[in-house]
């Protein structure tokens, strides 16, 4: 065992009136909200490599965390899980998500690196069996290696597509073996920065041809997850295939997948394509394909993917009211791909800004319990769209025609009255509950 966190303990709830910086003063694991527990709700997960593998860097410096497990050995890696595992204890995270490179050092050749992982495997499992945390989803890094330059299954090189096809075989594999609820693939590189030297037709077909090996090998090892693609515009690419919800659907259909795979949203991708992330979520929900959130916030200004904690308890009961109104998260959960400033460099900084964002998530979702509970904005939309309960409405859905609606618009002199959209009374409305 490992004692990173030193003496902090068990992060209880204490109520909204406590000062303790390390206790949730709106997370209650076990209040209920809607008929459900909150941690049911929100199924949090804590992202092993914003925690545990990212150095601190950014564009003019290096690492600024020095942590004791960084480097590329299986005994450090296994400090390193000690220490994820130290910390799922203290905040008594039900999941977690990684990605291979974040747990395993690279081998020398694909075969070392499988080997690794494998390892790593048994390691994470042994570890599991005496955790309550367990593993919401796991993928494959497919884009911090040189050879992932060009991108993924979307490389101009077939190599490439070999090697990430065998890569996501042993992720798949490796979150099957966890028993991970649902399997991600973040579209790293799979875009370009130049038309001139990129056939972009030929690489979507590559991506949709990888996207359905990947479910057939789900249906073949019998792995009851969900299939998850999250969106993203740019960065690291300067234009991703999987821009949004709606592109990513669109590519799901253009190669049959959209009864196989749903969507895994990200706040901070959604500010990124310009969107907010409830349309991102409504759009997946209005799609029937919502799969998982990832929680974080990005900044307004910096046009980068910031990837700060949660802290805008407005913008995320918004979410939550969306994912609520559809029934839930499902298998899905609210992984945490946040991670810290890179001047918070102690133990209590990880913990503090886990607690943070948990909170945060608590009292959006309690908001957005009130606000379903007191049906104030499902009244004012019904109210809205209540013209079309009536006979005549619903037919210009199945069976009328141009030709019969022309003839309605005419023999009764239809002649449409503008009404408020009432935006200014919803916002104040909101802010009751938020
Ligand atoms: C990158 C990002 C990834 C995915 C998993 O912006 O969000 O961490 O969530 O690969
Ligand atoms: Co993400």
């Amino acid at each position: 065992m490992t004692n990173f966190f030193g003496d902090i303990s068990r992060i209880e709830f204490e109520g909204a009136d406590s000062t303790n910086p390390l206790a949730f003063r709106h997370y209650n694991p076990d209040e209920i909200v809607m008929g459900k527990s909150m941690e049911d709700h929100l199924r949090f997960a804590v992202a092993y490599w914003h925690s545990f593998a990212w150095p601190g860097g950014d564009p003019f410096g290096g690492e600024t965390f020095q942590r004791p497990w960084f480097g590329e050995t299986m005994e450090l890696a296994k400090m390193k899980a000690d220490v994820a595992f130290e910390m799922f204890d203290i905040l008594n995270a039900p999941f977690y998500c990684f990605h291979d490179a974040d747990m395993r050092p690279e081998g020398s050749n694909f075969s070392e690196t499988k080997r690794n992982l494998e390892e790593m495997v048994d390691y994470l499992a042994l570890k599991m069996e005496s955790s309550r945390t367990k593993l919401l989803w796991g993928t494959a890094n497919l884009f911090s290696n040189r050879r992932f330059m060009s991108g993924a299954s979307t490389n101009p090189d077939p190599d490439v597509f070999a090697y990430s096809a065998a890569t996501v075989k042993t992720c798949m594999d490796a979150t099957h073996k966890l028993g991970g609820q649902n399997y991600v693939l973040w579209g790293g590189r799979e875009g370009y920065e130049t038309l001139l030297n990129t056939d972009m037709g030929q690489e979507l077909d590559h991506m949709g041809r990888f996207l359905n090996m990947v479910v057939e090998y789900k249906h073949k090892i019998g792995f009851e997850g969900e299939i998850l693609v999250e969106p993203k515009p740019q960065e690291p690419s300067k234009h991703q295939y999987d821009f949004d919800a709606a592109t990513c659907y669109g590519f799901l259909q253009k190669y049959g997948l959209e009864n196989e795979v749903k969507l895994n949203l990200e706040q901070g991708h959604a500010i990124l394509a310009g969107h907010s992330f409830e349309h991102e979520i409504a759009t997946a929900i209005a799609m029937g394909a919502l799969g998982s959130i990832d929680m974080n916030r990005n900044d307004y200004q910096s046009g980068w993917d910031t990837d700060q904690f949660p802290n805008n308890t407005p913008e995320v009961a918004l979410a939550y009211y969306h994912i609520l109104k559809a029934g839930g998260l499902g298998k899905g959960g609210t992984n945490f791909d946040a991670k810290l400033r890179r001047q918070s460099l102690d133990p209590v900084d990880l913990i503090a800004a886990h607690i943070g964002g948990m909170d945060i998530c608590a009292r959006g979702l309690k908001a957005a319990a009130k606000m379903l509970e007191d049906g104030g904005m499902e009244d004012a939309l019904a109210e809205r769209y209540s013209g079309w309960n009536t006979i005549e409405a619903a037919n210009m859905l199945t069976n009328d025609t141009l030709d019969t609606i022309t003839d309605r618009v005419l023999a009764k002199d239809i002649n449409p009255e503008p009404r408020s959209g009432r935006q200014e009374i919803l916002e104040n409305y909101i802010n009751r509950f938020v």
